[in-house]
């Protein structure tokens, strides 16, 4: 994957958008210029089974469309089943070394919380990592502990090559100290799934990185 495909990465599941929005906020992001996006079927209503595979299988078939790589977070054997481009785990999920194996020529991303944790992950077997949480998040309960600008840079000085997408409470108004702190993206579930004007905001968020 290309660090330019990191830029505008758009996270959604269906319980973050208001009920029945799920496919009009997705394309309206994915028309306005997001760079990824990822599946993440996760929380209070999120489908399951049969209703989880029928939705990952239209989205995939919308973000073609656009031309933007189709992530999914965690389901390994939904990844596998809709050939996806690519899944992110977590550090408690699947580890690296057998999801690559799993996935031979396909996008991995893991979740980086730290410098600990970056240097215990087998970063090497990774296409990019997710770092964070960067700011206080309303979308993950067990997000691990805010690491702000300062933890992004940390990271970033230890590795110079690894793309980095931050992840974690981001807004617009944050791309261009996110970008000064090391990273080459950012990922964002709220800033877009609640926003009311999501074609101009995705808009925005692009134009901050030129
Ligand atoms: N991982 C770390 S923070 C987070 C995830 C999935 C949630 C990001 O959502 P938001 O609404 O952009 O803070
Ligand atoms: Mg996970």
């Amino acid at each position: 994957m290309n660090k330019e495909e990191l830029r505008v990465y758009f996270i959604c599941g269906t319980p973050n958008c208001p009920k029945g929005m799920f496919f009009k906020t997705l394309e309206a992001a994915l028309k306005s210029g997001v760079t990824c996006f990822q599946l993440r079927e996760k929380g209070d209503g999120a489908l399951i089974g049969k209703e989880k595979l029928d939705l990952a299988l239209k989205v995939k078939e919308l973000c073609h469309k656009y031309h933007v790589p189709f992530i999914i977070n965690d389901d390994v054997d939904l990844a596998l089943q809709v050939d996806a481009d690519g899944i992110h785990i977590g550090q408690d999920d699947m580890p690296v070394t057998e999801a690559r194996k799993q996935f031979p020529d396909k996008i991995i991303g893991l979740s980086v919380g730290n410098v600990r944790e970056y240097q215990l992950s087998e970063i090497d077997l990774v296409d990019y990592i997710g770092v964070g949480p960067i700011f206080p998040t309303p979308s993950k309960s067990d997000a691990g502990e805010v690491i702000g600008l300062k933890g992004l840079r940390e990271i970033r000085e230890l590795d110079k090559v690894i793309p980095i997408v931050a992840i974690g409470g981001i807004t617009i108004g944050d791309v261009p100290a996110i970008c000064e702190s090391g990273a080459d993206g950012v990922a964002v579930i709220s800033a877009l799934a609640k926003s009311s004007q999501i074609e101009l905001d995705t808009q925005r968020f692009s134009a901050a990185f030129h």
